[in-house]
């Protein structure tokens, strides 16, 4: 049986790839993988029925048979362990993309998360000003490390693996902030991951369901 994914029924970026069902659904198309997708109201994310599923009441989840799983790091991990195609076959170059896949959900999408927080939630508090170039310094901190470490390499250790598939996941959204111009090797890089087949395959997939319901 194809797994079956949840996803926003209607996603508050407008389908512009954003939310996290895209990684899966990324990693789900480069392994040639079909799948089902259930889409959810914020109202359905609070029942029990997807409480059971995700104790956080989010998306994305992922069921396949008797297995059901949140958290969409752990699921492009089952994907890509599961299938040949985004993790190495040697143990220590797999190692090392797994690394990279901690890395990007652990040390770079926490910076980029907070500088949206803060421009998003915090705008109207009285030290607003004084916090921003703070958590705007320690994010192009880190993304000037990133970058160093990718150099004139296309992927971050050799192919394409599920470390690059979530580490462009996650500096889309610096990209949607408009805080990637300031570093051209990392828009350079995105721009690698947004040209993947499957790449634009999910992203057309998650589009068309922010235009049927636009269409409604
Ligand atoms: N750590 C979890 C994971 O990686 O799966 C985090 C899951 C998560 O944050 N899910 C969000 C969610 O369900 C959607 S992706 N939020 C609803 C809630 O918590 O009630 C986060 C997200 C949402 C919207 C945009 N956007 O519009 O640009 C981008 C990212």
């Amino acid at each position: 049986m194809s797994p079956t994914i949840t996803a926003f029924e209607q996603s508050p970026d407008r389908g512009r790839g954003l939310a996290r069902d895209m990684r899966v659904r990324w990693a789900l198309e480069e392994v040639g993988q079909p799948y089902n997708v259930r889409l959810l109201s914020f109202a359905a994310m609070r029942e029990p029925a997807h409480l059971a599923l995700h104790p956080f009441g989010q998306i994305p989840t992922y069921e396949e048979d008797d297995l059901a799983l949140f958290e969409s790091g752990s699921i492009v991990l089952h994907i890509a362990q599961r299938h040949g195609g985004l993790l190495p076959a040697g143990a220590n170059a797999r190692a090392r993309a797994i690394t990279w896949m901690f890395a990007a959900l652990n040390t770079v999408e926490p910076p980029i998360v907070d500088l949206q927080i803060a421009r998003i939630m915090e705008g109207d508090q009285p030290w607003y000003e004084q916090r921003l170039p703070l958590v705007q310094a320690r994010l192009h901190k880190r993304l000037g490390e990133l970058s160093g470490c990718l150099g004139h390499a296309d992927w971050l250790d050799g192919a394409f693996s599920a470390g690059d598939l979530l580490m462009v996941s996650v500096l889309l959204r610096a990209k949607a902030a408009g805080i990637l111009s300031e570093h051209p090797k990392l828009a350079a890089y995105v721009a690698r991951g947004e040209a993947r087949p499957a790449y634009k395959r999910a992203f057309d997939a998650q589009l068309a369901v922010f235009t049927a319901a636009s269409a409604r």
